[in-house]
């Protein structure tokens, strides 16, 4: 759409944006993490300016959304146009951080337009709809509904920029309409995956050394996916801007989409700053205590490890098996069970793996070890009372000569059969369990699958023990109550070892929290974060080479990490820790966002090139737009080389005219003066 003939100039300046993406105020995975995350800096940057659009999920929308008047006039009057024609739109503010505003559109209104859509669809992008893709349909309704606002917008408001930002497929088929339509608005596209890759990776191909051999249209054929695909292919070649969020998915863009992305946005955080430095060393301990609370309930009756020697590992993420990279965790499990065994070592490895997949309810068994533990726990502190009480007696009592009170008598035979009671409901003939819930198809779960055939069944000599849980955390569950940040915190090490991951949350999440983590060169985290820090293992992060190694290489290699870190000290762990901390500043969105602005700034240009004339400074961002991250003071400690098969480094880099992407353009890091471990304010 750049720079189409007829396009009027617009006023760049106090431009407006737009983010339309399908998780707005409603959770599914990853993405709602980037918007929400990223709020704070958007909302600051453009207030009123910035609107998030997307489809109205009323469950989520009652808790999430405060609706709202829209101030903005021409906003209102383009609202009400739609209304008028029978669509249910919520106009609010979303209450998370930044409080952005949201304009979310009630899909089923307009489903009496379905077949109409569909078939302009065909006519105008040759793009199919199948009658049984639910999904698919639930995109279009949307897409055209996004179209049809940002065409009543631009009517109205005739003099300033309109970036539309689309996120993801779902919300993509807007895209072809806007150039089709010539809808007066800039466009940006992010895919944060690509259908094809996602698939063709959960299946048993050789990926990544054959991207550019696939039939593409052939291959998504095959897998029932075409229509899908044709909307993200339209998505990636409508829009003025195209990006990914890391290098390693535009490369695959590039072969799949057969688009090459003109950048690469990264997906940052909100990164919280503790008032006091080592606040998060201390929530660590509150966290691992909670653990160790939900270990001694889960392992009662075979619980004869030692809390001080155990440590806890855990992936987590979207039940993926391949992708997530589940398998390769659990065979390196069951190889560092049999090294720590042939070691003699005194370490308990606990491995959780937090997965929602299809259960039914949380086993009895899981349940009962929670409450058999809380009965000793209250019989216990019942008794030490009566003890305190019958100690207090005697000592009233005593007189010079008499013998000090005897401890036969301070423990009753009342307090012994009490106690008693509880021992004996803690014996168990069974191995404590691997799964917390009951499943819906045990006997077919790939996890448990896998369990059984590397048999890790929680005897007690082994040293690696596992836990599934398959429920995303919540302080509300009865078994394991804690929320996942603080069930994350409470963990010693994050272990994600992915085959498809384009970006990957988790072990960035980790980060921040000062937790270390093991990652692959095949994440755009993991790579991102390679390309960035020199001996990154030293600052707990830790890089699986799953590019040039065989897989059993990998597996080892995976093996080794998890057992160089049971031989730490404590004191080791901690020092790790806080190295790990302070790589969080390279997350955060004050710095990530950057990217953002310039994909903005580009996605301008190309649409207004004419608001430019005079702008000599390419560099510059738009005027009167503040800048709100600062521009480099250095380049980083250790710039790498970019010439890896999987990051070539000649993506654009969203600026006009230039042929490189350098991350040294936006990152301005340099690593924290160390501390000294003799002064931390707490025990080592
Ligand atoms: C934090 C706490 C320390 C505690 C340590 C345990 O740093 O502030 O008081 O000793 O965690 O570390 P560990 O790696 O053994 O869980
Ligand atoms: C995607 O979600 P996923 O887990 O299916 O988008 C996320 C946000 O960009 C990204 O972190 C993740 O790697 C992708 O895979």
């Amino acid at each position: 759409m750049a720079e189409d003939g007829d396009r009027k100039p617009r006023e760049v300046k106090d431009h407006f944006l737009f983010e339309i993406a399908t998780e707005v105020a409603h959770r599914v995975g990853g993405i709602y993490s980037v918007i929400k995350s990223k709020a704070p800096v958007t909302a600051n940057e453009y207030r009123d300016r910035y609107t998030l659009i997307g489809p109205l999920n009323h469950q989520s929308a009652a808790v999430e959304v405060e609706p709202v008047e829209p101030t903005n006039p021409e906003l209102a009057a383009s609202i009400q146009a739609m209304r008028d024609r029978g669509i249910g739109i919520l106009y609010g503010r979303w209450l998370i951080e930044g409080a952005p505003r949201v304009l979310l559109f009630d899909t089923k209104t307009a489903y009496g337009f379905l077949n109409e859509w569909k078939a302009d669809l065909w006519n105008v992008a040759s793009i199919p709809s199948p009658d049984n893709d639910e999904e698919t349909s639930e995109a279009i309704v949307f897409g055209y509904l996004v179209a049809w606002f940002l065409g009543e917008f631009v009517c109205r408001e005739k003099k300033r920029a309109v970036i539309a930002h689309f996120h993801e497929w779902l919300a993509g088929v807007a895209l072809p309409l806007c150039k089709k339509r010539r809808i007066d608005v800039t466009t940006i596209f992010t895919t944060h995956a690509t259908l094809l890759g996602r698939y063709l990776c959960a299946g048993s191909v050789d990926f990544y050394n054959n991207l550019q051999f696939f039939d593409v249209d052939a291959e998504a054929g095959k897998r029932g996916i075409y229509h899908r695909y044709c909307i993200e292919r339209a998505s990636a070649h409508s829009c003025d801007v195209f990006t990914t969020v890391s290098h390693i998915t535009a490369y695959e863009s590039e072969h799949l989409l057969k688009r090459k992305p003109d950048g690469v946005l990264p997906n940052g955080l909100n990164v919280t700053k503790f008032a006091a430095m080592h606040e998060f060393q201390n929530l660590h301990q509150q966290s691992k205590e909670k653990l160790h609370d939900f270990v001694r309930g889960h392992f009662y009756g075979h619980y004869d490890f030692d809390p001080e020697n155990t440590l806890y590992f855990f992936t987590a993420g979207r039940y993926e098996f391949r992708n997530k990279g589940v398998d390769m965790f659990i065979e390196s499990l069951a190889r560092l069970n049999h090294r720590l065994k042939a070691a003699n070592s005194k370490t308990t490895v606990v491995a959780f793996i937090i997965m929602p997949a299809q259960t039914t309810s949380l086993t009895v068994e899981a349940l009962k070890g929670q409450a058999v533990i809380k009965s000793l726990r209250d019989t216990v502190d019942t008794i030490e009372k009566n003890i305190g009480r019958r100690i207090f007696e005697r000592s009233l009592k005593w007189h010079e000569g008499e013998p000090m009170p005897d401890d036969k008598d301070i423990m009753t035979t009342q307090d012994r059969v009490l106690l008693r009671r509880r021992l004996f409901a803690m014996k168990r003939h069974s191995l404590p369990p691997i799964v917390t819930h009951n499943m819906i198809n045990d006997s077919e779960d790939p996890i448990l699958n896998q369990i059984r055939r590397v048999q890790l069944f929680n005897h007690p000599s082994d040293r690696v023990k596992i836990i599934f849980h398959p429920e995303f955390l919540s302080s509300a569950n009865p078994v394991l109550p804690l929320d996942y940040d603080d069930f994350v915190r409470g963990t010693h090490l994050g272990v994600f070892s992915s085959y498809y991951e384009p970006w990957g949350y988790t072990p960035a999440e980790c980060t921040v929290m000062g937790v270390p983590s093991i990652t692959t060169n095949l994440s755009g985290f993991g790579c991102y974060m390679e390309e960035l820090i020199e001996n990154s293992s030293d600052y707990g992060i830790y890089i699986v080479d799953r590019r040039m190694k065989a897989v059993d290489e990998s597996v080892n290699q995976l093996t080794s990490y998890m057992e160089e870190f049971t031989q730490k000290s404590r004191r080791q762990r901690i020092n790790q820790r806080n190295r790990t901390e302070r790589l969080s500043d390279l997350l955060d969105w004050k710095r990530m966002g950057m990217e953002y602005v310039k994909a903005r700034q580009l996605a301008l240009r190309r649409a207004y090139p004419t608001s430019f004339v005079g702008d000599d400074d390419d560099e510059d961002f738009i005027p009167g737009v503040e800048q709100k991250v600062a521009r480099p003071f250095s380049v980083p400690g250790s710039p790498r080389d970019r010439t890896g098969m999987m990051t070539p480094g000649d993506f654009a880099s969203l600026q006009e005219g230039h042929e490189s992407l350098s991350t040294e353009d936006y990152v301005a890091w340099k690593l924290p003066e160390e501390e000294d471990p003799e002064e931390y304010p707490f025990p080592l």
